[in-house]
């Protein structure tokens, strides 16, 4: 199979299902369909070593993330801050760092670089090798501005549109942020240890406490924007965000990011861990298992926008500007609409650049607004054509909430 088909989710889905059903099989001398049963029977998981998540250990709240996240900017969920919207009215493009989300699995952890090494190896590559904080630092680099947003973004809201809470942290839209990464192209590391052509999955790993893994296809971890970052907005790269390195796979989910990275492992075989099995999948009435995962794997975040308003909060009646950002993991943003009317009417908004691809783009939008209760909606459409939908079909995580979100703001 060509490299670019593993890009599409569903290929790329199936094609490691396929390989991870036959290999499994013929290593354990049992027929495909046992296979099949033993996986759907819950056997499947807990054969292959290390799969399940184990639980964070409690720790003081003070003590999860490093950096100062004040009420005023973030939202506190557990070891998680989300970034309040209003916050960004009237900013520029970029989320400066210290209004940046924070989505730890476990805690931030404290690594020092001095001591810090990332090893390279696996049957994907022909000499595995470690590369020092500073030979990563002499290395080809680049900067580009994209978005990391969690796969959970916007879990809250199925609960409005279902009745039902999903499983996991009830982020609005504030688990997003777009900033300036520099940092090494991962295909540099990955050449400077003999990557093989027939290297398949390359499997970042960090030093945190859970060890937070998750595979990517070789063509993801060979694009050009695809990174091993060291800095973040012009600064080095702060700890709550993976320093001294994190991943940087533009378009995908947020855990594709992976921070404080210690290891990648690279395969000529299909790689799984609980975070391409047990979470980040979908599960629901509309999903498929996909053995040894619970669910198709996620890759790309969809289209979604966000006001720059607080939520449930107040706006001065009289002629004001109404502005938010939108985003697609596929593509550039082309189109923007909102209704004040409850979609009775949509206006088109004004697109301001800079509009790049696998960040967002900022809008706006004259606005007369009198006094009165509102329910503000914005939908975007990306460049293939892909608009925001009224309702998302459910699924038990909450991951890719891309449905229009009713913004409700009083005007006084
Ligand atoms: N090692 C490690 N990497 C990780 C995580 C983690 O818990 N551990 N969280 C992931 C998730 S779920 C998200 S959404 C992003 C969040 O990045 P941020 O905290 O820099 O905003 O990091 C990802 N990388
Ligand atoms: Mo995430």
């Amino acid at each position: 199979m060509r490299g670019e088909d593993l890009l599409d989710e569903q290929v790329y889905g199936q094609a490691r299902t396929d390989q991870f059903v036959h290999a499994q099989a013929r290593a354990a001398g049992v027929s495909r369909r046992r296979f099949l049963e033993l996986a759907a029977a819950g056997a499947g998981a807990a054969a292959i070593g290390g799969l399940r998540p184990r639980a964070a250990s409690a720790q003081a709240p003070s003590d999860l993330i490093v950096k100062p996240t004040p009420p005023e900017f973030f939202n506190e969920l557990g070891s998680n801050r989300e970034m309040r919207w209003e916050v960004m009215y009237s900013r520029g493009y970029v989320v400066p760092n210290e209004l940046f989300f924070v989505r730890n699995h476990s805690r931030t952890a404290r690594l020092d670089a001095a001591t810090w090494r990332l090893r390279v190896e696996g049957s994907g590559v022909e000499e595995p090798r470690e590369f020092t904080y500073d030979e990563i630092l002499g290395l080809p680099s680049v900067s580009v501005m994209r978005f990391i947003e969690c796969a959970g973004n916007g879990r809250s809201f199925f609960e409005a549109s279902y009745g039902n809470k999903a499983q996991g942290g009830q982020w609005k839209l504030g688990a997003i942020g777009v900033a300036e990464w520099t940092g090494v192209p991962l295909r540099e590391v990955l050449d400077r240890a003999g990557l093989r052509r027939s290297a398949q999955d390359v499997m970042p790993e960090g030093l945190d406490e859970l060890k937070v893994r998750r595979p990517m296809p070789i063509a993801k971890a060979l694009a050009d924007d695809t990174l091993l970052v060291y800095a973040m907005n012009g600064q080095t790269l702060p700890m709550d965000h993976g320093f001294p390195l994190r991943v940087l796979v533009p378009g995908w989910i947020g855990v594709a990011n992976i921070k404080w990275v210690g290891r990648i492992e690279v395969s000529e075989q299909p790689l799984f861990s609980a975070w391409n099995t047990e979470s980040y999948i979908l599960v629901g009435p509309q999903y498929k298992r996909n053995p040894p995962a619970k669910g198709p794997a996620l890759t790309h975040q969809n289209v979604k926008s966000a006001f720059e308003l607080p939520w449930n909060g107040e706006v001065l009646a009289g002629r004001t500007l109404l502005r938010g950002r939108s985003w697609s993991g596929e593509g550039k943003i082309s189109k923007v609409e909102v209704s004040l009317d409850r979609e009775i009417t949509w206006q088109t908004a004004r697109l301001r650049e800079p509009n790049i691809p696998r960040a967002w783009v900022r809008w706006d939008l004259d606005w007369d607004a009198q006094p009165g209760d509102y329910s503000l909606r914005a939908r975007a459409t990306d460049e293939r054509g892909t608009r925001q939908p009224v309702i998302v079909p459910w699924n038990d995580q909450g991951y890719l909430y891309g449905a229009v979100v009713k913004h409700p703001v009083t005007v006084r």
